[in-house]
């Protein structure tokens, strides 16, 4: 039995019936489609999902945000569902790019549907058309290979018989998955063909818990025994995983503490017995001084980045070992690891009991007890930093962090704000601290809140955003309001990079170019420009106010929650009250030879300090 169907009427009646399911929970694989309508897209995706409501339809601003909102959703679901991101051709399609490689670099699921140029190719050059005198074969899609973990362009109806299995698989994969790119010729996606019905059926992709080899499992068990000062590294791979309960008894019967990457924050809430705080360069000083010594890491779902190994300066302890629990072999392979490769949940278990009566000793138990008293300590102080406005960026994370309640969850990327919530956000639930630090990429907080939102409707959600961030994308307001999902979003207004400011600066520079000043005398150091967060905020239809002090901030935030719609607090903060970095380094190259005294100082700094860059 066969439907006649458009090849885009196929691809929406396909994705609409596929599920996953893990541990014996079923959910829909794609829970709808957004987009941005085009001519590349219009006629064949558009009349698709015209036709059939059976996928929801989401309106969005912009290409690249609204693969940000589907990377959020998938991050918040722990990979196990996501959302499809339909384009134009050209521009709306490489809009997607970035988008792309935030999925991809964070192992997050995301399915990308750019229309492409006709595969007839007789009408060429089309209107957005990349031409190139050397082949008919190429557009501007193809720039996505490098972005994507499956990319496909499907130049014939019954080719989506092959490639979407191929597709779904990949995204499920917790190895594999990424951003998968599936480019849709504009031709291609109106033509009809002839579709088996077996193949609109519904699917379900079972996400395998992955088990390690038996004698490697051993094998680690034996080196955990031997060693004197273990630490776990807990990244993302834990919480997707959902393995946080595991980690949380294997560290308790074994006293091993736990430092978090930005993904992993979270893995156990902020004050079990065992829980050191922040790891590497953006990390607390607990994590960072036990992980110069340690003679045993346990890296878990860890892509090691260069934030969580200080450049590679972290662990020096000539005899460090890496044990890995890692889904992908890829990763597990890292830092010459004993690799376990396999699912963290299952592997946490089966090393639990293969390691049953070894606990750290006593002096090692008490080491961690002070230093997480030390911290707490550290973290009040932070919180109390200025009192006086502009309030200190540390005091507006207190706050926030106060005012939510325990479930809510907290979303951010790039500016100062991720090193400074890494240290002191104090997380409660495992899906509480939503951090993208993959990419780190500016315009990710308000449009992947969103996603955060869509995810999981039951909590509040608190984006936290630069000035410089919003004002790269703050749009998909509109996007939250035109849908009714609700965010509190704190704008902190820095007049500019206070982050590249203070790094630019360490390089030995002046910060030229990190502040939002008018040119003055053909400078960029003129008067501050007032930009009006509050105005900007309204216009888009939030509702808005500025705080000004502490007390302005709680008020805010408590009219925020109770606020139907999404609410944005804008509060100015100290350019330079920071928190301070705790026993690490990251390798930002210096300037070998300058004019500059303070450059040939900081490079003389630099020479010395990547000297401690280890190679495992
Ligand atoms: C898309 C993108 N462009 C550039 C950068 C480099 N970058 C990192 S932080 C930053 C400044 C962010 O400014 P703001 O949001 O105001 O945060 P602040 O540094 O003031 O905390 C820039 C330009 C980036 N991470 N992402
Ligand atoms: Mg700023």
């Amino acid at each position: 039995m066969t439907t006649r169907l458009t090849t885009a009427q196929a691809i929406i009646a396909f994705l609409k019936n596929q599920f996953s399911e893990r541990d014996g929970k079923q959910l829909r694989l794609f829970e709808g489609c957004l987009g941005i309508f085009g001519h590349g897209n219009v006629a064949g995706i558009g009349q698709a999902l015209e036709q059939d409501p059976g996928l929801p339809y989401y309106l969005f601003r912009n290409e690249q945000a609204m693969v940000h909102t589907a990377t959020g959703f998938a991050k918040m679901s722990n990979r196990l569902r996501t959302l499809a991101c339909t384009s134009s051709i050209g521009p709306g399609a490489t809009n997607m790019i970035t988008g792309a490689a935030v999925a991809t670099i964070n192992r997050l699921p995301v399915l990308l549907l750019p229309g492409d140029i006709f595969a007839r190719r007789n009408v060429a050059p089309v209107l957005q058309q990349l031409e190139s005198a050397a082949t008919q074969d190429i557009s501007v899609n193809d720039c996505f290979k490098p972005v994507a973990r499956y990319w496909d362009r499907i130049e014939r109806p019954e080719q989506i018989l092959t490639a979407l299995p191929a597709a779904m698989r990949v995204l499920t994969s917790p190895a594999e998955t990424g951003a998968v790119v599936l480019s849709l010729p504009q031709d291609v996606q109106a033509e009809a063909f002839d579709y088996p019905d077996s193949f609109l059926e519904e699917r379900i992709w079972q996400v395998a818990r992955a088990r390690c080899d038996a004698q490697f499992l051993q094998q680690g068990a034996q080196w955990i025994r031997s060693a004197k000062q273990p630490l776990i590294i807990a990244g993302g791979g834990v919480i997707y995983s959902e393995a946080t309960e595991s980690l949380s008894t294997f560290a308790a019967q074994t006293g091993i503490p736990v430092a978090e990457t930005q993904a992993g924050k979270g893995s156990l809430p902020y004050n079990h017995p065992q829980a050191l705080g922040a790891m590497g360069v953006t990390g607390t000083p607990g994590a960072n001084l036990l992980a110069r010594e340690a003679d045993l890491i346990i890296g878990i779902g860890t892509r090691y980045s260069d934030f969580t190994t200080a450049s590679q300066t972290a662990f020096q302890n000539p005899a460090v070992r890496f044990i890995n629990i890692n889904v992908s072999e890829f990763d597990a392979g890292k830092q010459s690891a004993l690799p376990l490769v396999g699912d963290a949940q299952m592997t946490l278990k089966e090393l639990a009991s293969a390691t049953q009566g070894v606990k750290v000793s006593a002096s090692y138990a008490e080491c961690v007890a002070n230093f997480q008293a030390t911290w707490e300590k550290e973290l009040d102080r932070l919180h109390n930093l200025n009192r006086r406005a502009p309030i200190s960026q540390g005091e507006v994370i207190g706050i926030v962090n106060e005012i939510s309640g325990p479930r809510d969850v907290l979303v951010c990327a790039a500016g100062s704000l991720p090193g400074d919530l890494h240290k002191m956000w104090r997380t409660r639930d495992p899906k509480g601290y939503h951090l993208e630090y993959g990419y780190s990429c500016m315009g990710y907080e308000i449009s992947g809140g969103l996603g955060v939102k869509m995810a999981a409707p039951d909590r509040e959600v608190y984006v936290m955003v630069g000035d410089g961030s919003y004002l790269m994308m703050a749009q998909e307001i509109v996007t939250a309001l035109q849908e009714g999902y609700k965010l509190n979003i704190v704008v902190l207004d820095n007049h500019g990079f206070s982050s590249i400011g203070g790094l630019t600066r360490a390089c030995g520079n002046r910060g030229m170019g990190t502040e939002y000043r008018y040119r003055s005398n053909g400078k960029l150091d003129g008067d501050l420009i007032p930009v009006d967060f509050v105005a900007n905020a309204k216009s888009l239809g939030a509702n808005a106010v500025r705080a000004v002090t502490r007390d302005d901030l709680q008020e805010a935030l408590l009219a925020a929650k109770k606020s139907p719609k999404t609410f944005v607090v804008v509060i100015e903060t100290a350019y330079d009250q920071r928190v301070p970095g705790y026993e690490s380094w990251w390798d930002v190259p210096i300037a070998e030879v300058s004019e500059e005294a303070s450059v040939r100082a900081a490079r003389a700094k630099y020479a010395e300090a990547v000297k401690k860059e280890r190679v495992f």
